[in-house]
């Protein structure tokens, strides 16, 4: 590890340093103010925020497919049935399933993106984060915000969620995540729980050695594992070191004993699969050394809750 990778995680390990941060980014965060207070929750906006906080307060309902399943409901549902036939067949399993693939759903954008993603990068006006992954390459691309709030795809997102959703992040690929299972809600969270959904596009025709996306249908029906639920190692004054590690082998744990079945996604170019906020899933081995697997990422959080991150304890800035 290079001394300012070291230096810079030290210093984010302190959550003074979000704090400082989190007033920086004031004017984002303080319309949670009236959502803390619709809610509840006596904080200020820009203290570190978890799961814990909301320990106290009232139950709040889940989103509704979460409680009923479409299936049972779609036939009288006026807004299911406006959706084109294709669509309804995509996501009728939503509720049991906790995916739906739409293919081709972005066949014509694709090679675009990938134009644009790579001139981007050679410029250096896009840059790779946290390993391989693009962040926010949205700020820099018109396409990919259109494609991102993209109406049709908007309307479904906010149909399965049951509340508008507002879209927070990009995150693009150019070779597999190679990330292991886990579940959005960690990095993403929401109180009431549950409101984040999120989307994956296949950039490129990808086959299993291209370290294809893998998930655990219904895995989303499992209990949601937060910070409490694993060895987070985070104190009063400092987040834990190794935390993401210790919710990985947490994850892992939970999959070999529930003996959830694993499913790899061989997709074709501009296919999409939209996943349930508690979906395990994750970037399979490259087993073809030095293929590419284009794709992006897209999460959505839904209007009018509180948004944050489980693990760091931020509060989410858009
Ligand atoms: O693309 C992948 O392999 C995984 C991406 C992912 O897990 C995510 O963005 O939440």
């Amino acid at each position: 590890m290079s001394i300012s990778k070291y230096l810079s995680d030290f210093v984010r390990s302190f959550k003074i340093t979000y704090t400082i941060s989190n007033l920086f980014n004031y004017s984002k965060l303080k319309g949670n103010a009236m959502l803390y207070k619709k809610y509840g929750l006596k904080k200020s906006v820009i203290s570190p925020i978890s799961s814990k906080d909301f320990k106290q307060l009232p139950p709040q309902p889940q989103p509704w497919l979460d409680e009923k399943s479409l299936k049972d409901v779609s036939k009288a549902h006026a807004e299911f049935q406006s959706f084109p036939q294709n669509i309804q067949e995509s996501i009728i399993n939503w509720s049991e399933d906790g995916y739906a693939i739409l293919p081709g759903f972005f066949a014509k954008e694709a090679d675009e993106v990938n134009r644009v993603i790579k001139e981007k990068l050679k410029s250096g006006e896009l840059k790779f984060r946290y390993g391989n992954k693009i962040m926010f390459a949205l700020n820099q691309s018109e396409l990919i915000r259109r494609m991102g709030n993209d109406i049709l795809m908007t309307k479904i997102l906010s149909f399965l969620l049951g509340k508008e959703v507002k879209l927070f992040q990009s995150i693009n690929f150019i070779e597999g995540s190679k990330q292991r299972a886990h579940s959005d809600i960690v990095h993403m969270t929401t109180y009431p729980q549950g409101y984040l959904i999120a989307i994956w596009i296949a950039l490129e025709d990808i086959k299993e050695e291209q370290g294809a996306l893998f998930y655990y249908p219904g895995s989303h029906k499992l209990p949601y594992i937060l910070n409490d639920e694993f060895n987070s190692g985070s104190s009063y004054f400092r987040l834990g070191a190794n935390s993401y590690k210790a919710y990985e082998d947490r994850i892992e744990d939970e999959i070999k004993n529930k003996g959830l079945q694993k499913k790899v996604l061989e997709a074709k170019k501009g296919d999409v699969l939209i996943w349930h906020a508690n979906l395990l899933h994750g970037g399979s081995a490259i087993t073809k050394p030095g293929s590419t697997r284009k794709s992006m990422v897209f999460h959505y959080y839904a209007d009018g809750v509180i948004c944050y991150h489980e693990i760091t304890q931020r509060p989410a800035v858009f």
